[in-house]
């Protein structure tokens, strides 16, 4: 259960000179409302009309278009703005059509998560280390007054592992209920002695229990060395796969280390360093319910296509079950993509930097690009990872097309969320 926390900011008498939104009672619908050639606005009600003359109304119009019954009596109405407003909003308040009545407002972003990272102190300070949520084709606040996310969609984050146990990622990984052995409604529960999550010791039993070819793959699975435990481990490549979920995925507005782009998805977490891990971990993510699949990597060693057909099928494969699939598309400054970017059926991402441009620090370092490339993200971020010992779990800043892809990852799980949740089978029969 979050807590969110409204950070409103307060507009005390800071409404739009010149505005008012009228809502007419009901028996008075529908409005006639005729514009004459002198502009003088009349309606079919009379004293509206005295009103609107006497404070030089010049726009008188139905504020929605559709057909959503609960707002066809929504009129807004404009004067002009030397006028004064609070004059006009108590001679309307009178009059005995009106059911309702309202200045207009200008809107913040009702949530701002209180993240350390994302908010620091002062908290104008608040795009400093996360700027990428703030540049202007992201805009994650305005996305996320829309969707902070749905926790019944899930994200494979294919990669070199994730440390579920952290704090900051437990409470948003993927957990198999189908080897919630004790029926306790969860895999993976919060040691308070140690602070980490765990598996659940009622589950831990070394059999396939759903029987998908996996035992006791409670968050997914390690492919790499074929076990049930896809945490980061300190070879092959580290904490690559933490800094991705950490983009992604991160938990919320609680209080601690960064914000997530999705708030509420599920990670399941797949582990792999080769493509033979990853055809495999495409299967689990169709078997096992993943909705988008995250891939943070390229493949360069694929000279010709024909060395790729097997990977390529399981990602078409992947693809014709519905799964979302995300890939980076490098960082070489070349003009190129590789596989799994340049495959039709996924989606490859290139990275900006913070002037909204594309990122590039000259020969040999920037985002790869081409016309392939179907959409960009920022290509930096903060995110858990571990010290250089090992020892501890810090934030880190990290960048590269890897960054960029789990944004736009996350964002492909916000939109299946809401269009399920706008267009789903009980939305449709309620509606
Ligand atoms: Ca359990
Ligand atoms: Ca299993
Ligand atoms: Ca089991
Ligand atoms: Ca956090």
């Amino acid at each position: 259960m979050f807590i969110l926390t409204l950070n409103h900011v307060s507009y005390a008498q800071n409404y739009l000179k010149g505005e008012l939104l009228l809502d007419i009672k009901r028996e008075f619908l529908p409005v006639n409302v005729q514009v004459e050639p002198d502009s003088n606005i009349f309606t079919n009600l009379g004293s509206i009309d005295s009103l609107n003359a006497l404070y030089n109304c010049f726009s008188f119009e139905k504020l929605y278009k559709g057909k959503y019954s609960a707002v066809q009596g929504l009129y807004l109405l404009k004067f002009p703005d030397t006028l004064d407003i609070d004059k006009i909003f108590s001679s309307y308040s009178q009059d005995t059509h009106i059911h309702l009545l309202s200045r207009s407002y200008p809107t913040e972003p009702a949530i701002i998560p209180n993240d350390s990272l994302y908010l620091p102190d002062p908290p104008n300070y608040r795009y400093a280390y996360q700027w990428s949520h703030n540049m202007m084709h992201m805009q994650s606040e305005l996305g996320w007054d829309i969707a902070r996310g749905y926790s019944t969609i899930v994200i494979m984050i294919l990669d070199t592992g994730v440390d579920y146990w952290f704090h900051e990622f437990g409470g948003n990984i993927w957990q198999n209920l189908g080897e919630d052995y004790d029926g306790d409604g969860h895999t993976l529960e919060w040691d308070p002695i140690n602070k980490k999550w765990k598996f659940d010791p009622g589950d831990v039993n070394s059999d396939d229990n759903d029987n998908n070819g996996y035992r006791d793959d409670f968050v997914g699975y390690d492919f790499y060395d074929d076990d049930n435990n896809p945490e980061c481990e300190n070879v092959y490549k580290g904490d690559h796969g933490d800094q991705v979920a950490g983009t992604s995925s991160a938990v919320t507005n609680n209080i601690s280390g960064g914000a997530g782009t999705d708030w509420y998805a599920k990670v399941m977490i797949a582990r792999e360093s080769t493509t033979t891990d990853c055809i495999s971990a495409l299967a689990y993510a169709v078997d096992n319910g993943a909705d988008v699949v995250n891939m943070s990597f390229y493949i360069p060693g694929f000279n010709s296509p024909s060395e790729s057909l097997l990977f390529k099928a399981q990602i078409d494969s992947a693809y014709a079950h519905g799964l979302v699939l995300v890939a980076g598309a490098g960082n070489n400054n070349e003009e190129k993509l590789y596989p799994p970017a340049v495959y039709d059926n996924v989606i490859a991402v290139a990275g900006t930097d913070s002037f909204d441009l594309k990122w590039d620090v000259g020969v040999g370092g920037g985002s790869n690009y081409h016309v392939g490339v179907d959409l960009s993200a920022p290509f930096q971020n903060w995110g858990p990872g571990h010290d250089k010992w090992w020892e501890h779990m810090i934030y880190l800043y990290k960048s590269g097309t890897s960054i960029s892809t789990p944004f736009v990852s996350a964002l492909a799980a916000l939109i299946k969320g809401q269009h399920l949740r706008l267009w789903g089978p009980n939305s449709i029969t309620n509606s």
